[in-house]
């Protein structure tokens, strides 16, 4: 009784093990299930082949092991990035190229990074960067890591995306047009509100007249 309770267990954790493996672009080194918890998947060190890999409309392929799950894309400019705080800027905050969404489906899948519209200082043609995928499919966090040559002439091999399912991504520069949309849309409903509400107003405006009119009259 408590055996089978206890290989039940087992395999429920070796089914919570999947994980997710990125194809494209390459990552460091090959997936290593156990560090995927770990920073890069445990390559700490950027790798001397890098992927040249386009500046605009970039693409990148993974399998999910998980059905639902959440991603994102951080940025690092250093050289060799080797720990977390690279993927920073000065102010400490994550360098976003992707930014996190949720979607569902095991298997393979693609979305969207436009690094050119990233917003992230250096990012451009001929830059060596390293993107970090962040992956939550319900265990916890996974990292693994791509070290890039972005270039403004290439573009995503046709064969690197074609067994792939696209999925929706809210990429940072989706986000930070949208979000500069709906200032101005919120403003407007603000001067809509304010005008209804200058125009409830008249009537008690008008009534207010006829009290003081009608006050008047008495007198
Ligand atoms: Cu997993």
């Amino acid at each position: 009784m408590r055996l089978s309770a206890v290989a039940t267990f087992l395999g429920l954790a070796s089914a919570a093990s999947a994980h997710f493996q990125m194809q494209y672009p390459a990552p460091r080194g090959p997936f290593v299930e156990d560090n995927e918890p770990s920073f890069c998947d445990g390559y700490t060190d950027a790798v001397s082949n890098r992927t040249t890999f386009p500046l605009t409309n970039g693409v990148i392929k993974m399998n999910s092991e998980h059905p639902t799950w959440t991603v994102g894309v951080v940025v690092s400019t250093k050289q060799n990035p080797t720990a977390f705080g690279d993927f920073n800027n000065a102010s400490n905050e994550s360098q976003l190229a992707v930014n996190y969404f949720q979607t569902t489906g095991e298997g393979l899948a693609c979305f969207n990074i436009d690094l050119s519209k990233s917003g992230i200082p250096g990012v451009q043609d001929g830059a060596n960067i390293t993107i970090e995928v962040v992956y939550d499919g319900g265990d916890g966090q996974l990292y693994q890591c791509a070290d890039l040559t972005l270039s403004s002439t290439v573009s995503v091999p046709s064969n690197a995306t074609s067994s792939c399912k696209n999925i929706t991504s809210a990429e940072s520069n989706t986000t930070a047009s949208s979000t500069s949309t709906s200032p101005s849309a919120s403003t407007s409903s603000t001067k809509t509100g304010a005008a209804v509400g200058s125009m409830a107003r008249v009537p008690g405006v008008v009534a207010g007249l006829l009290v003081l009119t009608g006050a008047v009259l008495a007198l």
